[in-house]
């Protein structure tokens, strides 16, 4: 599979998604669809083969409002068939506004952010102690990491030495009302995280050849859980909508379709020429 290609791939799925439902968070499904393609296309043993086992890897979108791009993902791997895209956000579907565990290829609710990180410590726990070699993959945003909550997972990871759990921070800059900075301050990630007891990688979070390597070095890395901090742009892919706070929720009107469409279009061509 063409990676980059299919980012773009990818993305258009989620406009049209974004679009036909009339809701979503188009900003951060944006800035997280590399990190997505390559997890489910690269890196994690997930398919809808296996998805009823417990020894194949395991992952948690904990900045869940991100639902669309995991749609867009789950549905081209074949976990429900293109028809229920349709439904997104429609009055009875189960597929909402957030990860939701009926829906095949989710295994965690979320939406309400800061838990995803101490519940996937719980599966890298419980991976250990049934001595099983499959990884825990777990993707928060960067204005998520206000939450308290998730300071706690990231001590009990780093306690355990957890090295079969590897934490994504989507780390775009922005969040719902403006820069990360701004509503609380965060300057470096990369030394709290290392002080946390845990390997820290520093990679573009919108290169997918980039993230194909850090995630190759994470799961080489032992005796301590790795956490990815992927540098990303909100609304990475279309240029109107690219580090624009206001992009966090908002619904392209039919003219910002037709423009986002064409760009996403073009950019998939010359990935694959
Ligand atoms: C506990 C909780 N508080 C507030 C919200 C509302 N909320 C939804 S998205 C968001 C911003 C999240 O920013 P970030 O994690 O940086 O996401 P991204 O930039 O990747 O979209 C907020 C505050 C929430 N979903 N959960
Ligand atoms: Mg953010």
């Amino acid at each position: 599979m063409n990676l980059k290609a299919n980012s773009y791939r990818l993305r258009q799925d989620v406009l049209d998604i974004i679009y036909r439902a009339k809701t979503g968070h188009i900003g951060g499904d944006f800035s997280v669809t590399d990190i997505l393609n390559v997890l489910y296309n690269q890196v994690m043993d997930i398919t809808p083969e296996n998805f009823g086992r417990n020894d194949r890897d395991h992952f948690i979108l904990s900045k869940g409002h991100a639902v669309e791009a995991l749609y867009a993902v789950l549905c081209q791997k074949g976990f429900f068939p293109r028809e229920d895209l349709l439904t997104v956000s429609q009055y009875g579907s189960k597929y909402i506004g957030h990860p939701y565990n009926k829906v095949n290829g989710i295994e965690m609710n979320s939406g309400s952010l800061g838990h995803g990180l101490s519940v996937a410590v719980g599966m890298a726990i419980a991976g250990r102690m049934d001595k099983s070699s499959h990884r825990v993959y777990a993707v928060m945003g960067d204005g998520e990491l206000a939450e308290g909550s998730v300071w706690e997972g990231a001590m009990a990871g780093g306690h355990y030495k957890l090295d079969n759990l590897c934490a994504v921070i989507d780390r775009n800059h922005l969040q719902i009302s403006g820069t990360t900075e701004y509503v609380m301050n965060q300057k470096v990630q990369e030394e709290r995280w290392a002080a946390f007891g845990w390997n820290v990688i520093s990679v573009n979070g919108n290169d997918v050849d980039a993230l194909q390597q850090a995630f190759a070095d994470a799961a080489a890395f032992k005796g301590k859980p790795t956490v990815i901090v992927a540098h990303t742009t909100k609304g990475c892919g279309v240029s109107f909508m690219e580090n624009q706070a206001g992009w966090h929720h908002r619904v392209p009107t039919a003219e910002e379709y037709e423009k986002g469409m064409a760009e996403l279009k073009a950019k998939e061509a010359a990935a694959n020429e």
